[in-house]
């Protein structure tokens, strides 16, 4: 058995548009009414999964969920012609393409029974995002059916907000190696909502079985939500026994960088100073939303970043010496996912990782090359070229949005998520 870390991507469904529905997600709010492009977006998420495979990492997928959600919208006495704007544009997101609010996962080294546990995040703060959970339920069930291996358990109810690994950090010597779960929780965010509640982190922590020891709670600053970081991982990210973080995302950094050193001596803590990247830097660029990966053969650590990274002169300024140095960090790939990044979602928005054996799980989700051009095959063929948000007011997009998901399965071999 071969534990590795496998990052699932969410495959950007054909209704992405750009509704503005995200308070306190600063490019969400700043595109609202844009023209969205979702054939090229899906088209860019391939490309980045094809790009992280050519690095050698196992790369994985998710389905786009069914929408318009009819049922979601029956449930609040409207429907798809009946329902107000922000309501039809609501129950037609595609935001589950944002695996990292899909669950929180917890490892197999770190849980009580030697499984890997998933939760799926109940997103209930934002409206659009607060009917995901079902559908993305179905699916990890699927992908992680096998339960010698996995745990698959139900979102953790209303009114404790959860949004996943998006808050979750996972600190350890090597992937397959126990390690320190971090959960990263908010109180309040000025004018813009707290999204992860701590007794929803505290909840999941149980449930997966985490030893007491190897947990930490750890609240986000205020001023980072109010800056616009809507998740932790708009501000730090971890891998291994690294954390990148800026130095503003935590509400106690000096008492967090302590406790994370205490339970684990060895944890390298790479702190940007707001002096050198600001906070809206940081939250403009997505500096911190890269994936930060270990490379294959010994290759060190690399962070897979946003092109708009690279575009905002006091971030890649920094970057560039951070890497000349000796530091774990050892190289820079810049991706472009700008029609997700559009909506406030980088390259780690993008994906959930999971540290499993790939043998484990249910190898329809497991990316191959061939995969991965049905998927191309399908988005160029069925994908709405443009979308602007009066287009969702139109009868036919439902029909032309289904039929896109439907030929997608099927091309997947996966018609039973239908
Ligand atoms: O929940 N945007 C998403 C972006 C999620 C990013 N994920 C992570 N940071 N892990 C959100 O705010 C915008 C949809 C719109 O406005 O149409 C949106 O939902």
């Amino acid at each position: 058995m071969t534990i590795g870390e496998i990052n699932f991507d969410g495959i950007i469904g054909p209704s992405h548009n750009y509704a503005g529905l995200s308070l306190g997600n600063i490019a969400s709010s700043t595109n609202a009414g844009a023209r969205s492009h979702p054939r090229a977006a899906a088209l860019q998420g391939v490309a980045k999964m094809r790009a992280n495979m050519e690095l050698g990492l196992t790369q994985g997928f998710f389905m786009p969920l069914d929408r318009p959600n009819h049922g979601w919208l029956g449930a609040l006495g409207t429907d798809i012609a009946g329902a107000e704007p922000h309501m039809r544009a609501a129950a037609y997101s595609a935001s589950s393409m944002w695996a990292a609010n899909a669950a929180t996962v917890s490892p197999a080294p770190d849980t009580r029974d030697g499984k890997c546990h998933l939760t799926p995040a109940n997103l209930i703060t934002m409206a659009h995002r607060s009917h995901e959970w079902p559908g993305t339920l179905a699916q990890l069930k699927l992908a992680f059916g096998n339960s010698d291996a996995f745990a698959v358990h139900d979102a953790v109810p209303p009114t404790f907000g959860d949004e996943g690994a998006a808050n979750h950090m996972r600190l350890c010597d090597h992937h397959g190696a126990a390690g320190l779960e971090v959960f990263v929780y908010g109180t309040s965010g000025g004018p813009f909502p707290a999204r992860q509640h701590i007794e929803a982190s505290k909840a999941i922590a149980r449930a997966h079985g985490l030893d007491q020891d190897r947990v930490l709670f750890i609240q986000q600053s205020e001023t980072a939500i109010a800056g616009g970081a809507f998740h932790n991982d708009v501000v730090a990210v971890a891998n291994e026994n690294v954390l990148f973080t800026h130095e503003l995302a935590f509400q106690d950094r000096e008492g967090s960088y302590i406790a994370i050193r205490e339970k684990m001596p060895d944890a390298q803590i790479v702190e940007v100073p707001a002096a050198a990247v600001s906070l809206s830097d940081a939250i403009k660029s997505y500096l911190f939303n890269a994936q930060l990966v270990t490379l294959p053969d010994g290759g060190g650590m690399a962070l897979i970043l946003p092109t708009e990274a690279q575009e905002t002169s006091a971030v890649w300024n920094w970057l560039e010496q951070m890497v000349a140095g000796n530091g774990p960090i050892r190289r820079l790939i810049p991706v472009n996912v700008r029609e997700s990044m559009a909506n406030g979602g980088g390259p780690a928005c993008l994906r959930l990782r999971v540290v499993a054996d790939p043998a484990q799980v249910d190898s329809r989700f497991i990316a191959t090359e061939e995969k991965l051009a049905k998927i191309e095959s399908a988005v160029s063929t069925h994908w709405p070229e443009a979308l602007h948000p009066d287009d969702l007011a139109k009868p036919e997009l439902t029909e032309t949005v289904r039929t896109a998901r439907s030929e997608l399965l099927k091309a997947l071999d996966l018609e039973e998520l239908d």
